[in-house]
Parts: C-alpha cells; structure tokens; sequence
C-alpha cells in the first residue's frame, strides 16, 4: 500500500513538474516557446518555419507577417479562419486566429466584435467602450475593452477651451442647438452637456464648416470631427462610456 501511494506521488510530482518545464520550452528554437506556439500562434512546435517559406515564425511574427498565409501577408491584413476579424485584431483581443468561433456559442468572432459582445464568453457579455482625445494631437481614438478600434482627427476648441479631464457621455442628440446659433449633428454631449463631441457644425443657411478646420483648434470648447466620423461614433457610443481628455 505504502509503495502504491509513493509511486502516485512520484507519478503526480514529475508530471506537474514536466507541465512547468514545458512553459519554458521551445523545441524548435526558433525563439517562440511551444506554449505560444500551441496556444496562441497555432504555429509548428517541431518546425521553425511552419509555412515553409524561408522565414521562421519568430521572423514573421516579429515583423507582423502571418505565420500560416502561403503569401507574405500582414497579420492586420490576414483573417487565417475567415470570421471578419483580422489574424491582429484576434490576438490583440485574445481569441483564436484559427477558429472563426472562439467561445463555441454560434457566433463568430468578427460579428461579436463588430457587435461589441465578449467573443470569449458564452454569456451575451457586452464589452466596455472607452474614448481618448489627445488634444495635442487633435486625435480621437475610441476602444473597445482595451484594443484601440479606430481613430480620426479632431478640432477641438481654440485657446485650450477645451476641458482636460474624464468625462462620460451623458446626453445625445441627433442634430443639436448650439447657444452660438449653428446646428451641431451627431451630438454626444459630455459633462452634462456642456460640450460635446459631434460633426463640424451646420449654419442656419445650411453651410457646412469645411473639413479643412480639422487638426487645428477652432470650436468653443466642443470636440468636431468629420461627417463619417461623427455618423459612426454617434451610433458606436451609447450614453456611458467614458471620455478621457488630455
Ligand atoms: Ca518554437
Ligand atoms: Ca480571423
Ligand atoms: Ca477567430
Ligand atoms: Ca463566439
């Protein structure tokens, strides 16, 4: 009994010891360990170059080529398993670059990002949105948890009108009233609507301000952004997300 029970342990040690040497392993060594190679990259643990073109997967990853496209193709610009997110955007959010269904519940991984649900979790988990405007830059960068979606410039206001700080998006409109007399649509007004991030303004007349005033502070304080923008973030952002400002 007593040697029964040693030789259980001894089995149980080496195992969970040979479990934590294999993080570290790489036999292959081509500079990605078998357990990136296994569960991130889907790449060959017991060949450098799993694609066979000549460059090994450390190369190709490194500089952001796919590991697995027969082309030399960009991870941003590769979608390996088909289900419209990019081979970059699936390690960017942690899902798998091989299986359009990362979390199994029927919804592939590209339409539950384009919808904002957790591509891996089952449950309909919505993902947290989050706005940065770089007033420096005169750039919007908006994210989902925390990958960065898209970007697009601004015009923010002139005189460092423009408050710093974290704000939350707590009205919306689809064509607001400026107090200045110009229509402002796509209206997400923040810090109880006291400014707000919407499309360059529209005078009573029905003149459009030009897009040339993005990248340099013109408003009153408020955040302008392009018409495409504006139409697309006004549907992106419900009232909620945060708006950071700095
Ligand atoms: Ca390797
Ligand atoms: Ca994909
Ligand atoms: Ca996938
Ligand atoms: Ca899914």
């Amino acid at each position: 009994m007593k040697v029964i029970l040693t030789i259980i342990i001894l089995v149980i040690f080496f195992s969970l010891t040979s479990v934590g040497a294999n993080l570290l392993l790489d036999q292959d060594q081509d500079g990605v360990p078998d357990q990136d190679e296994l569960n991130i990259y889907f790449t060959n643990v017991s060949d450098k170059d799993t694609k066979k073109d000549g460059y090994s997967d450390f190369i190709e990853l490194t500089f952001g080529f796919s590991p697995h496209n027969p082309e030399p193709i960009k991870l941003e610009d590769n979608d390996q398993d088909n289900d419209g997110l990019s081979d970059r955007m699936e390690l960017n959010f942690h899902t798998n670059i091989i299986d359009p269904d990362t979390d199994q519940d029927g919804f592939q991984d590209g339409e539950e990002i384009a919808n904002s649900y957790d591509p891996l979790n089952k449950d309909k988990v919505k993902l947290n949105k989050r706005i940065e405007i770089n007033i420096g830059a005169q750039e919007l960068n908006y994210f989902l948890k925390d990958v960065r979606m898209g970007t697009t410039i601004i015009s923010s206001g002139i005189n460092n009108s423009t408050p710093k700080g974290i704000f939350e998006i707590t009205n919306k409109h689809p064509k607001a009233w400026s107090p200045y007399g110009l229509w402002m649509p796509y209206w997400n007004g923040l810090n109880d609507g006291k400014i707000g991030i919407h499309e360059l303004p529209v005078w009573p007349s029905g003149y459009t301000e030009g897009e040339d005033h993005l990248g340099t502070p013109v408003s009153h304080g408020c955040v302008r952004v392009g018409h495409e923008a504006a139409a697309f973030l006004y549907d992106w952002a419900p009232i909620g997300p945060e708006v950071f400002i700095y």
